[in-house]
């Protein structure tokens, strides 16, 4: 079993080795982040430094045997040797990792049904008409998902059917009717379908899928770790509805993500602009400060500014990234480093992923600081309720507050690094399949799935997931999508992870020159000459924000279709090196059952039950065809994840072969 690797941050404390090389070798392998650390951090503690400072982490909590479901705790259990012990209530080291793991898959599964809920009632209100700065944006994909879900388009308006997909959306959320979520049945495959059925995780409600598992898991219930991990499972299932609902409901109302080509590092920030950084994961408000932020351009240069620019953090920065071409500043870890050039007039945050000390921060600098959900808040930060009904106003407000804060600049402390690069996103799976569709116009799958078949591509990775401070931040990712591509492997990214290669200038497509092996290339290149995309091909697809990840099991569901053969035989991986959200986990979760294999590059915390790992590790492939890789070294993750590509072609060619040879289809049952 791998342990936790925290060596070389310790030994570096241990020798008190400077802060500037602790930042050089261990912290950050992005260029930008590294200079405002060292250029401009005037002493002010971020969450670099306080990582650090919070060394050594607890050994109990950090391998997962620490229980503080009830207040006689906390317990902390020794799971193995002569101290080997039980929790007060007596409940063993498995039992209590598995229900740490469980309550971890429902904390992700109720941010991103959160997030899909509202998105719903978005459109909802756009449909009844009681959201009048936002419409139907996308009415191709309204039909095609409302097609999908099993409701008829013919002879409906945009509105009338906005507000049936909108209801039965919600539908998946309240109902007990004991049928299957609408949002996952219609996406899986028939063998995903069977399999979830025979193991008996299927959520038939989503905040009953939440609430099961949290009352399966209290002080006195369930005992038993292998339940346990399937009531988290059948909550990771009840994840990938919300996120599914989420992107759904996001294209509808603000477009399917096409090739757009913009920047991304904090280099993106201007000096003689108003910066307004949009943070978090929701694109409804986000949305609306871009209209604001052109309407009051006037307001912005009677200020002094010669213009308002938005640039994104996180995933709502993916989210204007990917449809709107709006500049990525920086992804999760490098948050607080966007305040600390002194060039942010306004950070306006709106769901998960913002961190409290941006409040501390910002106080050292005139950015205004502003939350905007209801669930949100940080003390003293500026609150602004934001609702549908009064969006563009309440937008308008908050880029005010920006237009007020730059008056008050301190321009000696105005530090921008000047790394910066080109970045292509937009490649959601439709847009993929138009580039294809260039090459075969009748099955456009078969492109990529004959590249598989050949040899020329090794198979497709989705790079999915965080920052996390346990490990130098973007290195992880790097690591893995230089190796995948130079062993042909197509890669696709999402969230954070898409955010770093974006910053490294791997969405580009200079880097197909620089880092894909030749099948990949020849593969790129035949695609590009046929299609034509007016900014050219990337080495990674740029997918969107945390919740497109189902815009990758929507792709690897084509491959499997075009193939006739169930998820597990599909060569396709997942890897998220740099773990940390509870959603990372809900994910992670959901593509295991779905039957892939998921590279997780930082543990979390279930080494303190060899049988809980092992569920995760070996049981999980036996169940479902999909297993975690825990490995914290990304090259050696990286390598795993090419041998089980490569193990899985191997047997799609040796079925090949035999179908072939005996004039049948490929079976699907191998
Ligand atoms: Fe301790 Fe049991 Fe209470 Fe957990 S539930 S804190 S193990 S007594
Ligand atoms: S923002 S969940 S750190 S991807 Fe989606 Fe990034 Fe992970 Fe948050």
């Amino acid at each position: 079993m791998p342990r936790f690797r925290e060596t070389k941050v310790g030994e570096i404390l241990n020798q008190a080795v400077a802060r500037k090389k602790i930042l050089d070798k261990v912290r950050t392998a992005d260029a930008a982040g590294k200079w405002v650390l060292e250029n401009a951090s005037d002493g002010i503690i971020t969450s670099y430094d306080r990582y650090l400072a919070q060394q050594p982490q607890c050994s109990f909590g950090l391998t997962g045997v620490c229980c503080r479901n009830c207040v006689q705790g906390p317990c902390r259990i020794m799971p193995t040797g002569e101290a080997k012990s039980r929790g007060i209530c007596g409940a063993t080291a498995y039992t209590i990792v598995a229900r740490g793991l469980a309550r971890g898959i429902a904390g992700g599964a109720s941010s991103h049904s959160d997030h899909g809920r509202h998105m719903a009632k978005t459109l909802l209100e756009v449909a009844e008409g009681r959201a009048p700065d936002y419409k139907v944006s996308d009415p191709a994909k309204l039909r095609r998902v409302a097609l999908k879900v099993g409701i008829n388009p013919e002879g409906k308006s945009d509105r009338e059917l906005a507000k049936e997909v909108a209801l039965k959306a919600l539908n998946d959320y309240y109902r007990f009717d004991e049928k299957p979520l609408t949002w996952l049945d219609s996406y899986i495959t028939p063998g995903r379908r069977a399999k979830f059925k025979h193991t008996n995780i299927i959520p038939t409600n989503l905040m009953q899928a939440i609430t099961e598992v949290i009352s399966q898991t209290v002080m006195g219930m369930d005992a038993d770790p292998v339940n346990i991990i399937f009531g988290g499972l059948k909550t990771a299932l009840a994840d990938f509805t919300g996120m599914h609902v989420a992107t759904d409901m996001s294209d509808i109302l603000f477009g399917t993500p096409e090739p757009v080509a913009t920047e991304a590092n904090l280099g993106v920030l201007e000096e003689e602009y108003i910066n307004v950084a949009t943070h978090g994961h929701n694109p409804t408000l986000s949305d609306m400060i871009v209209e604001a932020a052109l309407q009051l351009e006037p307001e912005a240069i009677k200020a002094g500014a010669k213009g308002i620019k938005i640039v994104g953090v996180c995933c709502t920065g993916n989210e204007l990234l990917m449809r709107k071409g709006i500049p990525l500043a920086a992804n999760q870890a490098s948050q607080e480093l966007a305040i600390m050039t002194g060039a942010v007039d306004a950070m306006v945050v709106d769901v998960q992923c913002f961190l409290p000390s941006l409040k501390v921060l910002s106080d050292n600098y005139h950015t205004r600081l502003v939350t905007t959900a209801i669930n949100a808040k940080i003390p003293t930060a500026t609150h602004i309720d934001f609702n549908e009904e009064e969006a563009l106003e309440l937008a308008k407000d908050i880029v005010r507050q920006a237009i007020e804060a730059y008056k008050r600049r301190n321009k000696d402390k105005i530090r921008i690094p000047k790394e910066k690069t080109k970045a292509l996103a937009g490649f959601s799976t439709e847009a993929i399949e138009s580039l294809l569709a260039a090459v075969n116009p009748e099955q456009p799958w078969k492109v990529l799935t004959d590249a598989i078949e050949s040899g020329e591509l090794a198979g497709v990775a989705l790079f999915a997931g965080c920052n996390n401070q346990k490990v130098a931040q973007d290195e992880g990712h790097l690591t893995v999508a230089k190796y995948l591509a130079k062993n042909n492997v197509l890669l696709l990214a999402t969230g954070c992870a898409a955010g770093a290669l974006a910053k490294a200038g791997l969405t580009t497509p200079g880097a197909v020159e620089a880092y894909a092996g030749d099948g990949l290339k020849s593969f790129l290149k035949r695609i590009e000459e046929a299609a034509k995309p007016q900014y050219g091909l990337p080495l990674v697809f740029h997918q969107g924000s945390c919740v497109d990840n189902v815009r990758g099991l929507d792709l690897a569901v084509k491959m499997a279709e075009t193939w006739g053969i169930d998820l597990p035989r599909v060569p396709f991986v997942v890897t998220a090196p740099e773990d940390m959200h509870e959603k990372a986990l809900s994910i992670g979760s959901w593509f295991v059952t779905m039957g892939f294999p998921v590279h997780v590059g930082v543990m979390p915390p279930i080494e303190g039950s060899e049988l809980v790992y092992s569920v995760g590790t070996q049981i999980a492939y036996d169940v479902f065809g999909g297993s975690f890789i825990f490995d914290t070294d990304p090259e050696s993750g990286a390598k795993k994840l090419v041998d089980a590509l490569d193990y899985r072609t191997w047997k799609l060619r040796i079925h090949r072969a035999a179908a072939e040879k005996y004039n049948t289809a490929l079976a699907s049952g191998y």
